[in-house]
């Protein structure tokens, strides 16, 4: 009884914690862009003195280049990652970078700035920082990541990305760790009540 109660927790857990967006490589310690399309993109383990924030290695964009993801995603699943934009360049040359969101058919779903040459002041960084994005919709197509010259084509802004992975949704957090909670508590009291299985 106590085995097939546990089994029926730990699928549900296994259940709710499914998810349709899934990253590999996301981190780019195969060293190398392997499952990521991609321009004017290496990867390395130290750029400016910056060193990767998962592992050894991240992805460093260059000025005009990117990099491409095909996922499919549910609504309410949430994408994390690692970036830093470092420019070489002044205003009024206002490189860009950016995460941007297309289905399919190629409509953008969300073209999101990450930092600018405006925000970082001239030959500035962000440093690195933590970005996550919530799909609002079930859907399918590109996760791309990138960084773009303005002005002219002259000097170049960077974009370092590393760890990119799923978050995993607050609610479903919780409700593990309800489980969790239970399972352990039960384990004390080792009676099962019924009200536990119709969660
Ligand atoms: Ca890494
Ligand atoms: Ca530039």
């Amino acid at each position: 009884m106590k085995k097939i109660i546990y089994a029926g927790l730990f699928s549900l857990l296994a259940s709710t914690s499914a998810s349709a967006l899934t990253i590999t490589n996301g981190s780019f310690e195969t060293g190398d862009l392997a499952t990521w399309a991609n321009s004017n993109t290496t990867v390395t383990t130290i750029d400016a003195g910056y060193a990767a924030t998962d592992g050894s290695y991240f992805a460093k964009i260059t000025s005009n280049g990117l990099i491409l993801n095909s996922q499919i995603w549910d609504e309410g699943e949430k994408l994390s990652f690692d970036w830093n934009f470092n420019t070489t360049d002044y205003m009024p040359f206002n490189d860009y970078s950016f995460l941007k969101i297309t289905d399919i058919l190629g409509n953008v779903i969300d073209d999101i700035t990450l930092a600018d040459v405006s925000s970082v002041g001239n030959y500035g960084a962000t440093d690195w920082q933590n970005y996550v994005y919530t799909f609002a919709e079930t859907g399918s197509g590109l996760i791309s990541f990138g960084v773009a010259n303005a002005g002219d084509n002259y000097v170049n802004s960077y974009l370092y990305v590393d760890n990119v992975s799923v978050a995993a949704p607050a609610s479903l957090t919780l409700l593990g760790l309800a489980l969790f909670g239970f399972a352990f508590s039960s384990r004390r009291k080792v009676r099962f009540t019924p009200i536990v299985l119709n969660i």
